[in-house]
């Protein structure tokens, strides 16, 4: 058993969730971890509120577990998603790529627990007296939009600027990370990469296959030019993206343009051609597909191994 305040605070067995990866996290995904213990969560991506609304009527079907829905702030959408949680009266919503103020008072007025994941100490002081339950620390060694700093220096300066709980996220994928995570003094963690090859994970069996397959160095991140980095498996679309960057003939305009709906086709398509892998940087532990619940439970296992064994003298 690994128990932490964040169970009770969300209603959850173990303190995990699963990152809702724009295009992947879907419902079937979502209810599968929210099943085995651990808070699933939808992602609305780029995707309007139909969508949305579909994938939470099904996962009603599905679990009658906690769940959560994450709101990608960059999306055209977003407006009409965070109504859409509001009206539904979602347990939990998490936020991504932005600054979610705005809506803050919207969701916790409908009694949401709003989790924004934050990528500096200073959004996670003011997502604090905008109302938010806990703060999601995300460090650049996370797959998709990245932030700069790595995990290990992020999640103890927001441990020590907010009183409200933190969960860690970005470069965990066993229990040596969670372990650790806890170390830093965060009270759960988030996964995205692992989930990528959950047996229930929809995406094309080219993208479990590449991130199986991937090493250590294997992620590149590109569009820092564009200001909003992303981290994803290094192919000769993303390679060719990363010099382009450096490339002063080449419009910014021709550089995001290369990367719209690359995710989609990476995800949808399994285009190892023109699609955008986006994955983390502990792809290189990922060996094999499992189920969500083998993932949870290995995970579990092996933290509470390495916490009842420590190898430090006190
Ligand atoms: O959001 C993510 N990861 C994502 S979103 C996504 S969809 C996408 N597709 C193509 C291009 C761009 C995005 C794929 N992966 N993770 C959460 C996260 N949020 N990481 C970092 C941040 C972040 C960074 C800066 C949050 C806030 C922030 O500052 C906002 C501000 O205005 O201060």
């Amino acid at each position: 058993m690994i128990k932490s305040p964040l169970c009770d605070l969300v209603g959850i067995e173990y303190p995990i969730f699963q990152g809702g990866m724009a295009w992947i996290a879907n419902a079937k995904l979502a209810a599968a971890v929210s099943n085995a213990g651990g808070l699933g969560i939808i992602a609305a991506g780029n995707a309007p509120a139909s969508y949305v609304s579909e994938q939470i009527r099904e996962m009603k079907t599905l679990t009658n577990k906690p769940f959560g829905v994450n709101i990608m702030l960059m999306s055209p959408y977003a407006d009409e998603v965070a109504q859409i949680v509001a009206d539904e009266k979602i347990a939990v919503v998490t936020t991504g790529a932005g600054n979610p103020s705005k809506y803050m008072s919207l969701w916790t007025d409908a009694g949401i627990k709003v989790i924004p994941v934050v990528a500096s100490t200073g959004l996670a002081k003011m997502m604090q007296r905008c109302g938010a339950t806990a703060i999601i620390a995300e460090g650049g060694e996370a797959g998709g939009h990245i932030g700069e700093l790595t995990t290990m220096a992020l999640v103890p300066q927001v441990c020590d600027v907010v009183d409200i709980p933190v969960i860690a996220a970005g470069g965990i994928g066993d229990g040596r990370g969670i372990a650790a995570a806890f170390m830093l003094g965060a009270v759960g963690v988030q996964l995205g990469t692992r989930f990528l090859v959950a047996k229930e994970c929809g995406i094309h069996q080219n993208y479990k296959d590449k991130v199986i397959a991937a090493k250590d160095i294997d992620t590149i991140a590109t569009g820092k030019r564009l200001g909003h980095p992303v981290r994803s498996l290094k192919t000769p679309f993303s390679r060719d993206l990363f010099s382009k960057e450096y490339d002063s003939t080449i419009s910014n305009e021709e550089i995001e343009a290369l990367g719209t709906g690359a995710l989609q086709l990476a995800a949808v398509e399994g285009d190892l051609k023109r699609g955008c892998f986006m994955a983390g940087q502990i792809s290189g532990l990922i060996k094999k597909e499992q189920t969500v619940k083998e993932i949870i439970d290995e995970l579990i296992d092996e933290t509470r191994s390495i916490l009842s064994d420590m190898k430090v003298v006190i």
